[in-house]
């Protein structure tokens, strides 16, 4: 494979980038008008407008995509996450164009896409499932007959969701036709289909997931987990790996059935098994997703593996170089997604230039981000607009890194969710790990970061005036030298 076109944009693309430029693979990128002055545009060897900057102009545009991949000669496709990367009708266009698409099959993707075939799948691999039906609710009655087998409160959930779209909770029977209907309705306006089922409602859970690895020859491992439980709706915020509350028996046991997982499928490529962690430590499939995703790094970090380079190799058909007792698990890493948002405003967008910005550097740092100072966070797409990571040698080292880590960003332009993820990182419940899915929910009061998002405008204010001294010193002797060349 010698030349890659990566069909996304920002962050992600540029990380995709940066692996194939060490590999010697050619990168061609594709793009919207709203971002010709992106980084990742910039760093391709090849780049391509391919439309407006509405999704479905552009980075949707199956089309224009793999008109781009003709003209250019591209032999592989990385979706990256988000837009095409799960959508199975572009994993096949990809394939009948003759070109590999760095991902699984896409039987894997249409069967994991939807929960209940997903259980289907699984279930004759012997993976914990939450008790519960793996078939389509056919009516009210019959709905209740099996609430009431699992006992309540219950959850309804919709096969095609994701994100916590068409998700029910049923407190008692008298509630069961009302939200039964609520989440058909749901399921049918966001999926265009209303097939949904019940599940045992698992109360205060963590949120664990299972990296794995898949070659083309039935080799799977796993890259132990990430606790991904500190978000808020539906949208992480904070992850690590490990987890702290998963010792080496607990993750060998999750690890094995996250393989199962993926051997039902024939899975083939990178990919993420998530569980749900009660209280008593039983763990629970939810969903695979099948694709590179956003907290990747924090696996990279602890293992000491590349993943886009994992992923290449697999789709070149090699077999991975490893077995499952080779893979190490050595310190604490911890992820942070700062987004453009205002946490004072109900967590709006808060979009438009970067005026300034800094972000920062040091030993066991690493920053993934699609943005530069000057540049403008383009209103249509993610308001992530970086990515902190952290090593440490252990937890604790870990987490003050993260601190001094956002301390030391400077940014001026817009609000960011950096005084929120101070305060989750210096909150008890996630210095002593038993904290849940329902953590923001339980902790989180806006007027606790009055004083935090006052220091981090008064560190932008700062960076800005310096940054504005300099520029108005160095102006006027630039301005001079080129008009001396020039005339
Ligand atoms: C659950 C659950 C509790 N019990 N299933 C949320 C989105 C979808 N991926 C599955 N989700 C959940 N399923 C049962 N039986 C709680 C959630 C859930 C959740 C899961 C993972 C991470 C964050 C979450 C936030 C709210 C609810």
């Amino acid at each position: 494979m010698k030349k890659v076109l990566i069909a996304n944009r920002g962050e992600i693309a540029l990380r995709i980038m940066k692996t194939l430029k060490r590999l010697n693979i050619q990168t061609v990128a594709v793009y919207s008008t709203a971002d010709e002055e992106a980084p990742f545009v910039k760093f391709a060897d090849e780049a391509y407008c391919i439309g407006e900057p509405a999704p479905s102009e552009s980075y949707l545009n199956i089309d224009k995509i793999l008109e781009v991949a003709k003209i250019t000669g591209t032999e592989g496709i990385h979706p990256g996450y988000g837009f095409l990367s799960e959508n199975a009708v572009f994993a096949e266009a990809v394939a009948n164009a003759g070109i590999k698409f760095i991902g699984p099959s896409i039987e894997a993707i249409n069967v994991m896409g939807d929960k209940i075939d997903a259980k289907q799948a699984v279930k004759k691999f012997d993976v914990p499932l939450v008790p519960g039906t793996d078939e389509a609710l056919t009516d009210v009655a019959s709905g209740k007959e099996i609430a009431k087998g699992i006992g309540y409160p219950v959850l309804v959930k919709a096969s095609a969701g994701g994100g916590g779209k068409g998700m029910r909770v049923v407190e008692n029977e008298d509630e069961f036709e009302e939200q039964f209907e609520r989440a058909t309705s749901e399921a049918i306006n966001s999926f265009g289909n209303g097939a949904v089922f019940i599940e045992k409602f698992v109360q205060q859970p963590k949120h664990i997931e299972i990296q794995i690895i898949a070659d083309q020859h039935g080799n799977i491992v796993h890259l132990n987990e990430r606790e991904c439980s500190v978000q808020r709706r539906h949208q992480k915020v904070i992850e690590e790996a490990p987890s702290p509350v998963v010792d080496a028996k607990l993750r060998a046991k999750i690890g094995e059935s996250a393989i199962n997982v993926a051997r039902s499928c024939n899975y083939e490529g990178v990919g993420t098994v998530e569980f749900l962690l009660d209280k008593d430590k039983n763990f629970y499939f939810l969903e695979m997703n099948t694709r590179l995703q956003v907290e990747h790094p924090v696996t990279e970090l602890t293992t000491g593996l590349d993943l886009v380079e994992e992923q290449i190799k697999v789709a070149r058909g090699e077999e991975l170089s490893y077995k499952q007792e080779d893979i190490k698990l050595e310190g604490h890493a911890i992820e942070i997604r700062i987004y453009a948002e205002d946490p004072e405003n109900n967590f709006l967008p808060d979009l438009g230039k970067i005026v300034h910005y800094k972000h920062p550097k040091g030993i066991g740092i690493r920053v993934d981000d699609g943005y530069e100072e000057g540049g403008t966070i383009p209103l249509m797409y993610d308001p992530m607009i970086s990515k902190l990571i952290v090593y440490g040698k252990d937890r604790n080292e870990a987490i003050e890194k993260s601190i001094e880590g956002l301390n030391n960003y400077e940014i001026a332009g817009f609000s960011t969710t950096n005084g929120f993820c101070r305060f989750v990182l210096n909150h008890e419940e996630f210095r002593n790990g038993s904290f849940t899915i329902n953590f923001v929910e339980d902790h989180y009061e806006p007027e606790y970061l009055k004083e935090e998002i006052s220091e981090d405008a008064a560190t932008g204010a700062k960076a800005l005036f310096d940054h504005l001294m300099k520029e108005a010193v160095e102006t006027p002797l630039d301005l001079h030298k080129s008009s001396w060349k020039h005339r």
